[in-house]
C-alpha cells in the first residue's frame, strides 16, 4: 500500500522464464500489494517459474494474442482485485523495478495519473546498450509525435508505466490493437482525456533476453505509431472522428 492505496504490478511476459525470478525479486514489497503475470502462450516455462516464486495471480493465454491482447488481461485483472495504482513493468529485466517505488509516489500523492519511466531522459538508453537503429527510430518517432499530438514527452516508446485506478477506468482499452502499437494507442487515449503523463529518468539493459523485436516488426510498429498520431492529430482538429479515442 502507498498512502492507502493499493499498489498491483502486471507482468506481460512472453517467453520470460529466464528473467522471471530476477525481476520479480527487485520489486519493492514494502509498498506492492499483489503482483499479477499474464503469460501469452510462451514457448518456454514462464508460467512454472511464477507459480514457483510465488506470483499471486498467474493468468495463461492458450493461444498467443499478441502484446496489447496480454496487456488487456494485465489490466482487467489489476482493476478486478481492486488495485489504485498499477505498475507495467516487463519481466525481461530490461527497467529496474527499483524505480517502482518513485512511480508509485507520484502517483499515490496525486501529482500525476500517469507516469512513464524513460530511457530517453538522460543518457541511459545508449549506455545500456539500445542499439542505434532503434535510438534513432524512436528520436525520430518522439519528435512527430510530439508535433502531431502537442505534447512533450522524451519517448512514447517505453515499456515501464503506472496508471491510476481512475485512468484504466476512463480510456477503452478494448478497443485498442492486440498487437506492440497497443501501448500507443493507450497514449493517444490518455491525451485524449486530457491526463498529463509525467516521467521519471529509467537506466535501461539490452541483453538477448531483454529485446527479441527484430527490424521488420520495428518498421511496422513505427509505422503503426505515425498513424495512432496522425489520426489523433486530425480527431482534435475536428476532420476525422476515431472512435478508439472516444
Ligand atoms: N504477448 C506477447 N508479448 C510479446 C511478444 N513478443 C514480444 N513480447 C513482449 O513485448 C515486450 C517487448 O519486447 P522486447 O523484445 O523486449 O522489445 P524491446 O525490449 O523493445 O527490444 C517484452 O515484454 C516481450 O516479452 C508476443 O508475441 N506476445
Ligand atoms: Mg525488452
Amino acid at each position: 500500500m502507498y498512502l492507502n492505496k493499493k499498489v498491483v504490478v502486471v507482468l506481460p511476459a512472453y517467453n520470460a522464464a529466464k528473467t522471471l525470478e530476477t525481476t520479480y525479486k527487485e520489486i519493492p514489497f514494502d509498498i506492492v500489494d499483489e503482483v499479477v503475470l499474464v503469460d501469452d502462450a510462451s514457448k518456454d516455462d514462464t508460467v512454472e517459474v511464477g507459480k514457483k516464486i510465488g506470483i499471486q495471480h498467474v493468468i495463461r493465454h492458450e493461444k498467443n494474442k499478441g502484446y496489447g491482447g496480454n496487456q488487456k488481461t494485465c489490466y482487467k485483472k489489476a482493476l478486478d482485485i481492486g488495485a489504485d495504482i498499477v505498475v507495467m513493468l516487463h519481466p525481461d529485466y530490461q527497467y529496474t523495478p527499483k524505480l517502482i517505488t518513485a512511480m508509485v509516489s507520484i502517483i499515490g500523492q496525486d501529482l500525476y495519473p500517469v507516469v512513464f519511466g524513460s530511457r530517453i531522459l538522460g543518457k541511459g538508453a545508449l549506455k545500456g546498450g539500445m542499439p542505434m537503429y532503434k535510438y534513432i527510430a524512436n528520436r525520430f518517432l518522439t519528435f512527430s509525435q510530439n508535433v502531431l499530438m502537442n505534447q512533450k514527452l522524451s519517448e512514447y516508446h517505453t515499456g515501464y508505466r503506472a496508471f491510476s485506478r481512475k485512468v484504466l477506468e476512463t480510456i477503452d482499452l478494448s478497443k485498442n490493437s492486440d498487437d506492440f502499437v497497443f501501448d500507443n494507442q493507450m497514449i493517444a487515449q490518455i491525451f485524449y482525456h486530457n491526463f498529463d503523463i509525467a516521467e521519471v529518468t529509467c537506466p535501461t539493459k539490452y541483453f538477448d533476453e531483454a529485446s527479441s523485436i527484430n527490424f521488420s516488426r520495428s518498421v511496422k510498429y513505427g509505422l503503426g505509431v505515425l498513424k495512432v498520431s496522425f489520426l489523433y492529430f486530425l480527431t482534435k482538429a475536428g476532420i476525422y472522428n476515431w472512435k478508439v479515442l472516444k
